[in-house]
C-alpha cells in the first residue's frame, strides 16, 4: 500500500459540502483509505485572482492504486461533482491534485508526480503541513514543513 497527498480545493457551490463528498468517495475509490484529512482553510484565489475565494485542504490516503489509476479515480470524482473544465486556473466545484505518492517520481503527459506547483503554493503546503510536516519531498530533498519556512522566507 502507498501513501498518497491530495490537494483539494473548491470555490463554487457549498464549497464544505464539495469537500466533504470529495473526501468521502475517495474514501470509496478501489483499494483505497482516507486515513487522515486536514482542516479546511479558506484562500485567496492563485493565479486568476478575479474569482472567488477557496476552501482548501489536505487528505492522507492509503492506495492499492497505480498512480496513473489513482489519477482516473480523482478525475471521476471531479467529474461526478459537476466540475467544468473550462478555464485553466478557473472556478471550480472541486480541484483534486495528486500531490505525493510516496517517493515516486513520475513524469508522462497526463500526470507529474511530486504536484509540479505544489512547492510554491501555500494554500498547498498549509493544510499539507498540518498532517505532512515531516514527509519528504522527493525531488526538494526538503520536509513538506521546511518547504512551508522557505515559502515563507521568500513571500
Ligand atoms: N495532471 C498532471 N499531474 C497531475 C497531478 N499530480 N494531479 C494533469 C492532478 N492532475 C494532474 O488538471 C489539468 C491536467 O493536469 C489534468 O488533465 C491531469 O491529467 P485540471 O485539474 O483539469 O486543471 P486545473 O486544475 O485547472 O489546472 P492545474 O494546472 O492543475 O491547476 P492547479 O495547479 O490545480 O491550480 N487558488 C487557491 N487559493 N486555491 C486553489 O485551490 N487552485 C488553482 C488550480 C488555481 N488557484 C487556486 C487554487
Ligand atoms: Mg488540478
Amino acid at each position: 500500500m502507498a501513501r498518497a497527498f491530495i490537494g483539494i480545493g473548491s470555490n463554487l457551490g457549498d464549497r464544505t459540502a464539495n469537500i466533504a463528498d470529495a473526501v468521502d468517495r475517495m474514501n470509496r475509490l478501489p483499494r483505497t483509505r482516507v486515513v487522515r484529512q486536514s482542516s479546511v482553510i479558506e484562500t485567496e484565489p492563485v493565479g486568476v485572482t478575479d474569482q472567488p475565494r477557496f476552501l482548501n485542504a489536505a487528505a492522507e490516503l492509503r492506495t492499492g492504486l497505480a498512480p496513473e489509476e489513482l489519477l482516473d479515480g480523482l478525475r471521476e470524482i471531479e467529474d461526478r461533482l459537476g466540475r467544468e473544465r473550462r478555464e485553466r486556473w478557473g472556478p471550480r466545484t472541486i480541484d483534486l491534485d495528486l500531490l505525493l505518492f510516496g517517493d515516486k517520481v513520475v513524469q508522462t503527459d497526463r500526470l507529474a508526480v511530486p504536484h509540479p506547483r505544489m512547492c510554491e503554493r501555500a494554500f498547498v503546503l498549509d493544510p499539507l503541513a498540518e498532517i505532512a510536516r515531516d514527509v519528504r519531498h522527493p525531488t526538494e530533498g526538503k520536509t513538506v514543513g521546511e518547504l512551508l519556512e522557505r515559502l515563507a522566507e521568500d513571500r
